[in-house]
């Protein structure tokens, strides 16, 4: 029995040491792109040696950052990390290497990293040199924090969040477009939040147009995490005075155009510090219906080619009824506010209505929450 409780007090031990690393590893989300946010963390006899996330911009990787910290006395300690140590000579020497030789005598791993460069080597070359290595715990947080390096590795495109914020009777806006507030001060700091987490954040030109957002982080000391704003923008129609063209310089404006795009605009743009992307027109299938219009998953293709891993889309209606009829969408942020709108305002999906997620076979919840006065449900796809 004496031995049963000690190996329960460990397995205690080890969930507790995991769960660090993977809160340390998300200080970096937002912030590591192309590279995953990892979290790291050293224990000999139940005492925390070194605590490493991966850097701003992705270098050091965590694991390197918290054997620096522990020193010498790394040796035949164990390490927990929230993804498998890199066994390729990448811009730095592989960690499994320095693993090594630091003396780590256990490996606690999350999950397997899928980056082919790795892909197991990692996990190998430790047990090859006689550290005990263990894969496995809390494995679906890991894959979670590190969903847009997943996707990007294994379908070139970004981790896709969808976020909406409809009223009481599913609308986004009043008629004719006219803003209203959905939602109150809680549900802001929290998109906020979502948003210095995200590579980028993207929005369709109509959004632009109706709301004039700026679609920057603001709360007080994360004002510097703001992400890429980029603009679906087909036809280059963007206001020179708006926001988002204003803060280019400040904060990266990228404005996906359609091929066809009047050249003179894209040259005007650019010198008022935005950055053109040109992508492929395809009609979108909506609702079953062929729409002229940018070609979605090129536009993601193209979005991660040019490094963004974890995306945030923000409207508008049009925008995300083509992510969800395409099946583009990985997670939906519905944040429902107490505001009630009427039956002519817009309704948060052109042409699906909003139980195409609500209700439907597609989509299971993960997460609810209240937030002040609004709740917020978080779906992932079945
Ligand atoms: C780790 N620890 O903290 C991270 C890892 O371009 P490089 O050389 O920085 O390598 C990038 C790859 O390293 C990345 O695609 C992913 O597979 C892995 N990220 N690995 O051991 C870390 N961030
Ligand atoms: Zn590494």
């Amino acid at each position: 029995r004496v031995e049963k409780a000690g190996k329960a007090a460990a397995a205690a031990a080890d969930l507790r040491f995991m769960q660090l690393a993977l809160t340390l590893g998300r200080r970096g989300l937002g912030r590591t792109a192309t590279n995953p946010a990892v979290g790291a963390v050293i224990v000999k006899d139940g005492v925390i040696l070194g605590r490493g996330w991966t850097e701003v911009g992705g270098r050091p990787h965590a694991e390197v950052e918290a054997l620096a910290r522990a020193g010498e006395a790394a040796r035949g300690a164990t390490l927990y990390v929230t993804l498998e140590p890199c066994s390729h000579v990448g811009r730095s020497p592989p960690c499994a290497d320095a693993v090594i030789a630091a003396g780590i005598t256990r490996v606690v791993s999350a999950i397997e990293d899928p980056n082919p460069l790795v892909a197991g080597q990692g996990h190998d070359k430790l047990r090859a040199a006689g550290i005990a290595v263990d894969v496995g715990l809390c494995a679906a947080e890991a894959a979670r924090d590190h969903a847009g390096h997943f996707r990007r590795v294994r379908d070139r495109r970004p981790h896709v969040v969808l976020k909406l914020a409809v009223s009481t009777d599913d609308k986004i806006a009043r008629a004719g477009h006219k803003p209203v507030a959905i939602t109150g001060e809680e549900t802001r700091a929290r998109v906020h939040l979502l948003r210095a987490q995200s590579d980028a954040i993207l929005v369709g030109i109509g959004t632009v147009l109706a709301d004039d957002p700026e679609l920057t982080v603001r709360l007080p000391g994360m004002e510097k995490q703001s992400p890429i704003r980029v603009v679906l923008d087909p036809s280059l129609r963007i206001p020179g005075g708006s926001k988002l063209v204003h803060s280019a310089r400040q904060t990266p404006l990228w404005l996906i155009a359609s091929e066809v795009a009047e050249a003179a605009a894209a040259t005007r743009l650019g010198a008022a510090g935005a950055h053109v992307i040109h992508v492929a027109d395809r009609p979108s299938i909506t609702d079953g219906q062929s729409r002229p219009g940018l070609d979605l998953a090129a536009v993601l293709a193209a979005l991660s080619e040019k490094g963004v891993t974890r995306l945030l889309v923000e409207g508008g209606a049009r925008v995300a009824s083509a992510l969800v009829s395409e099946n583009l969408a990985d997670e939906i942020w519905l944040l429902r506010g107490e505001t009630t709108i009427g039956a002519d305002g817009v309704d948060a999906l052109d042409r699906l209505p909003l139980t195409t997620i609500t209700q439907s076979s597609g989509w299971r919840v993960r997460d609810s929450e209240r937030l002040g006065p609004d709740t917020l449900t978080i779906y992932d796809p079945t």
